[in-house]
């Protein structure tokens, strides 16, 4: 297996983070931590934007931050990494997870060694971790891709999901609550017809959207909850015929989706700031790590240029809410 290891020091954290010129207070942290952050895979342009955050978090109060993870998003490929971590005594590992329930003997494991745990993106079951930071309340993420695609297909007609992988913690939730949304009465004229899974690749995703395409002549919207499945959709519609007659729309970077909503194939979409999401988890990973914190609901820890943040139920500390993206707003955006 491949073990490509990454170190990131340079890299700015983006737009969201208020403050600029302040200089970033790390107090109660000890200096020289050792923290790993694990991507999904190493390879997808939104894991990268968030483990460059979390490398700057790291380098702000001296740590030793490393990035180490599998190319594909299975939760076996993340197992061997856990264990290497485990055996390097690694301060804090901190997980983007590719299962809720795979994963968590592996980091019982580490943590029963007195290494720190946290998930960000996406989480395991709460025994895997002493703190999930999460990207945006799930139900609102969920309720909210609804909302949107309900908007962009006229509140009638045929759409489908193109998810990530089909264990993928995080897109299952938000595919519960998008479910739970579309019982209202004001989406009874719309019929979710297919979940998909382009396992966060690239080829696949593309391959899954002409499925959709083929299977569903009268689709009219895509949802993607993934930066990669949004991609691939928008980049196979804005070349075919269904240009302008199927929606897309999802969770995606505005870099990767400024080309496809300048040239009309996407009208709208979601995101948070992936930079601030890894920055927060890094800062609860070292405070973890430095005894400030245990992970308990009520508990409090400084996260530099994000301010004080707070613990909340289950271990979850929660970054804010998402930005819907169009073409009024996308070129304020650089991630
Ligand atoms: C993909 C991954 C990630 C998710 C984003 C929106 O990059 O599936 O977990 O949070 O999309």
């Amino acid at each position: 297996m491949r073990k490509p290891v990454r170190h990131v020091c340079t890299a700015l954290l983006c737009a969201m983070l208020v403050g600029g010129g302040v200089a970033a207070h790390a107090a109660g942290i000890k200096e020289g931590l050792k923290i790993a952050f694990v991507p999904k895979q190493i390879n997808n342009p939104y894991e990268v934007i968030a483990d460059n955050g979390g490398m700057d978090a790291i380098k702000e109060f001296k740590g030793d931050g490393k990035v180490v993870g599998p190319s594909d998003a299975g939760a076996s490929s993340q197992v061997s990494y856990i264990n290497t971590l485990t055996t390097q005594h690694q301060e804090a590992i901190v997980i983007a997870a590719n299962d809720a329930n795979a994963l968590v003997p592996y980091l019982k494991r580490a943590m029963d060694q007195g290494i720190k745990v946290v998930t960000f993106d996406s989480d395991t079951a709460p025994e895997g971790r002493q703190i999930f930071v999460n990207q945006a309340n799930a139900e609102s993420i969920g309720r909210g891709q609804i909302q949107l695609v309900s908007k962009l297909m006229g509140g009638e007609g045929e759409f489908a999901i193109l998810s990530a992988t089909p264990n993928a913690t995080n897109q299952n939730t938000w595919i519960k609550w998008m479910q739970e949304e579309l019982k209202k009465p004001e989406y009874s004229k719309m019929k979710l017809v297919k979940i998909a899974y382009g396992n966060d690749d690239d080829q696949k995703s593309f391959v899954e959207t002409q499925g959709l395409l083929q299977a569903y002549p009268n689709l009219k919207a895509i949802v993607a909850p993934t930066s990669v499945g949004i991609a691939a959709a928008a980049r196979y519609i804005s070349s075919s015929p269904s240009k302008g007659k199927v929606a897309v729309t999802g969770l995606g970077t505005p870099n990767q989706m400024r080309a496809f909503v300048k040239n009309g194939t996407v009208k709208a979409f979601q995101l948070w700031d992936p930079g601030a999401l890894g920055y927060l988890a890094a800062y609860a990973a070292a405070n973890l790590a430095s005894g400030t914190i245990t992970g308990k609901e009520g508990e409090s820890f400084d996260a530099g240029k994000l301010g004080k943040r707070t613990i909340g139920k289950s271990g979850e500390v929660i970054l804010g809410p998402p930005t819907t993206f169009d073409a009024s707003n996308i070129d304020n955006f650089n991630f």
